[in-house]
């Protein structure tokens, strides 16, 4: 465990597709996933990650229009929602028009292996960029995955995308790693990589977690739906903020930022007074960020 967690940063997730495991279907409208990043961002979200294609395992492959078509009006209309905007995609084209619409942070499920133009075009933009481990791609990762030391494996892994990504010119201290809880995993996999989380942190580069709603939860909770999952999401973020994760990437925002304003105070045995009080109404409060800072 770390002796002093980092400060912990809320990355709230909208997903504007028809077939996202949690949330699909929900935020298709544009109106709505706008209404729905703003009540984020009062919530305590420091960034919004908007997604225009789904990952889950079967999931079908999204075309460039139609995933400009899903996550440009929604990255528009929250550029000046008072938090930064993430870009869940492997598309370098999606990605240049989502930091054209006001996007700051690229996040690659892919680590760069998904376009060969991606690592040119954020090195070129100077902005964030989250590097993710996966094992295969999204439509087989979940047939039995293998691995001899699965934290190993994915910390070889993500060391070596990053020196990848240093040799197109990303500078250093744009990189955060995650990883990739989930993705070609199985139970065990998620569990060990979650227990030996300080070895990924070790890196030297923000770590991102993404545990929010995922089936793993459900499974160890006896049968939940990814509604009910929360209470898992919260447990593993707490425990993954001991172990020097810094942001957290889930679809209950409220619950989340609580969970680890509390954590993050009991950890280091003091606390210090939010400047702002999260809200979970949409229209009357802009507040908000006060996890602490965000990593750079
Ligand atoms: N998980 C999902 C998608 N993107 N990005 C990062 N960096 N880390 C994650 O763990 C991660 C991610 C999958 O979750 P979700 O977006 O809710 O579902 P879907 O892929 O079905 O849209």
């Amino acid at each position: 465990m770390v002796s002093d967690p980092p400060d912990p940063v809320i990355m709230g997730v909208i997903n504007v597709t028809p077939d996202s495991f949690s949330d699909g279907g929900e935020w298709l409208d544009p109106a709505a996933a706008i209404a729905h990043g703003r009540e984020l961002v009062a919530q305590g979200a420091a960034i919004v990650d908007v997604g225009g294609e789904s990952t889950r395992p079967g999931a079908k492959p999204v075309t460039q229009q139609e995933e400009l078509r899903r996550v440009v009006p929604v990255l528009e209309g929250l550029a000046d929602a008072g938090a930064r905007l993430s870009i869940d995609t492997s598309k370098a084209t999606v990605a240049a028009a989502a930091l054209d619409a006001g996007a700051t942070i690229v996040n690659d499920v892919t680590a760069l292996r998904g376009d060969a133009e991606m690592a040119a075009l954020v090195a070129e933009r100077g902005c964030d960029l989250v590097l993710m481990h996966m094992l295969g791609e999204p439509r087989t990762m979940q047939d039995a995955p293998r691995y001899d030391d699965v934290v190993a494996e994915v910390r070889a892994f993500l060391a070596e995308r990053m020196r990848l990504a240093l040799a197109h010119g990303v500078a250093a201290e744009r990189i955060w790693l995650d990883p990739g809880i989930g993705f070609g995993k199985t139970i065990d996999h998620n569990l060990e990589l979650l227990a030996r989380l300080e070895e990924i942190v070790a890196l030297g580069r923000p770590v991102v977690v993404g545990t929010s709603r995922k089936s793993f939860l459900g499974t160890i909770m006896g049968g939940r739906e990814p509604r009910e999952r929360v209470p898992g999401t919260i447990a593993t973020n707490v425990l993954a903020l001991a172990r020097g994760a810094s942001v957290f990437r889930v679809h209950d925002v409220a619950e989340a930022r609580d969970a680890l304003l509390v954590a993050a105070a009991t950890l280091r045995g003091r606390w210090t007074a939010p400047t702002t009080t999260s809200t979970t109404t949409t229209s009357t409060t802009t507040s908000t960020t006060t996890t602490g800072s965000k990593p750079s």
